[in-house]
C-alpha cells in the first residue's frame, strides 16, 4: 500500500470540481484515508514547493495557491503515486491526455486544478508538511 499527498488547488475548489476529483480516484479503487479544507500559509507552500524556489514561476504559483481555499487529502492503494499521477495527467494542458482532469478541466499552467506527490520520497515529505 502507498500513500500520496494530493492538493485540491483553489481553482479547482472555485469550480466545484472536488466531487470530480475524488470520484475519479475512488473509482479506480483508491481511498481518501484523511481530508481537509484550509487556506494555506505562505510558510507552508514554501516547504512544499521548495522544490521550484529558482523557478521564474514561483511567485506566481505561491500566491496563487493562497488565492482561496484548498482541499488537501491523503489518497491510499496499491501504486497509489503513479496512480493519481496517472489520473490527474501531465503539468502543460497542452500535453495532458482527454480523460485525465487536466486534460478535461485545465487549461493553464498554474491553474491546473490539482496537485499530487510524484514520488515516494515525495509522498513522505509532503505528507509530514500538510499533515
Ligand atoms: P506537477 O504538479 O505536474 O508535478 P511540477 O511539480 O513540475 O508539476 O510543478 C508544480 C506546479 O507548478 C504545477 N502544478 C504548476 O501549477 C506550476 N508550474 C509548473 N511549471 C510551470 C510553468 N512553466 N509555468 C507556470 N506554472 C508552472
Amino acid at each position: 500500500m502507498e500513500k500520496t499527498l494530493v492538493i485540491v488547488k483553489p481553482d479547482g475548489v472555485k469550480r466545484g470540481l472536488i466531487g470530480e476529483v475524488i470520484s475519479r480516484y475512488e473509482r479506480k479503487g483508491l481511498k481518501i484515508v484523511e481530508c481537509k479544507m484550509i487556506e494555506a500559509d505562505r510558510d507552508t507552500l514554501e516547504k512544499h514547493y521548495i522544490e521550484h524556489r529558482e523557478k521564474p514561476f514561483y511567485e506566481e504559483l505561491v500566491s496563487y495557491m493562497m488565492n482561496g481555499s484548498i482541499m488537501v487529502m491523503i489518497v491510499e492503494g496499491n501504486n497509489a503515486i503513479k496512480l493519481v499521477r496517472n489520473i490527474n495527467g501531465k503539468t502543460n494542458p497542452l500535453d495532458a491526455e482527454p480523460g485525465t482532469i487536466r486534460g478535461d478541466f485545465a487549461n493553464t499552467m498554474t491553474e491546473n486544478i490539482v496537485h499530487a506527490s510524484d514520488s515516494e520520497e515525495s509522498a513522505e515529505r509532503e505528507i509530514s508538511i500538510w499533515f
